[in-house]
C-alpha cells in the first residue's frame, strides 16, 4: 500500500528567489499537508550524506556543493499517495522535460537548480525526513 508521506525541500536558488510562499502554496492547494517544515542550510558533507546514492555519478560534486550554497527549505508532507503524487505535482528532474503548471517547469531555472526536491520511495521518505526532523517536529 502507498504511503501517505513524503518528503521535500525548496532548493537554494529557489529560496533565494523568494518563492518559498509560491511553492508551498502549490503544494498545498495540491492537498499536501505540512507536518513538518524547516529553513537550513546544509553543509557539504551534509549535502553528500543527503546525495549519497547519486555518489558515483557525474553530477555528483556539482550537486552537494549547489546544494549547499545557501538555505533550503526542507518539510515532510502528508496527502494519500504522497510519493507518487508529489512527483506529478513537481515535473520531470530536467524542468525542459516538465509537464505544464508543475512545480519545476514554473520554478526551474536548469536540470540541477530544479526548484525542489522530491522522494522516490516511501522508504526513502521516511529516510529523508528522520535526516532533518525529530519526533518533536512533526505535526
Ligand atoms: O529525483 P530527482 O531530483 O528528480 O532527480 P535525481 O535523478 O534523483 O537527481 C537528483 C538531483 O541531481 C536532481 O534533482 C538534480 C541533480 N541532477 C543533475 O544536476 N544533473 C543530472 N543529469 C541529473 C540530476
Ligand atoms: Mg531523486
Amino acid at each position: 500500500m502507498a504511503g501517505n508521506v513524503t518528503f521535500t525541500m525548496i532548493k537554494p536558488d529557489a529560496v533565494q528567489d523568494n518563492h518559498i510562499g509560491g511553492i508551498t502554496k502549490m503544494m498545498e492547494e495540491a492537498g499536501f499537508r505540512v507536518v513538518a517544515m524547516k529553513k537550513t542550510r546544509l553543509s557539504e558533507e551534509r549535502a553528500g550524506q543527503f546525495y549519497e546514492v547519486h555518489k558515483e555519478r557525474p553530477f555528483y560534486g556539482d550537486l552537494v556543493k549547489y546544494m549547499s550554497s545557501g538555505p533550503i527549505v526542507a518539510m515532510i508532507l502528508e496527502k494519500d499517495n504522497a510519493v507518487l503524487d508529489f512527483r506529478t505535482l513537481i515535473g520531470a528532474t530536467n524542468p525542459a522535460q516538465a509537464e505544464e503548471g508543475t512545480i519545476r517547469k514554473i520554478y526551474a531555472k536548469s536540470v540541477e537548480a530544479n526548484a525542489v526536491h522530491g522522494s522516490d520511495s516511501d522508504e526513502n521518505a521516511q529516510i529523508e525526513g528522520d535526516f532533518f526532523f525529530g519526533a518533536d517536529e512533526r505535526f
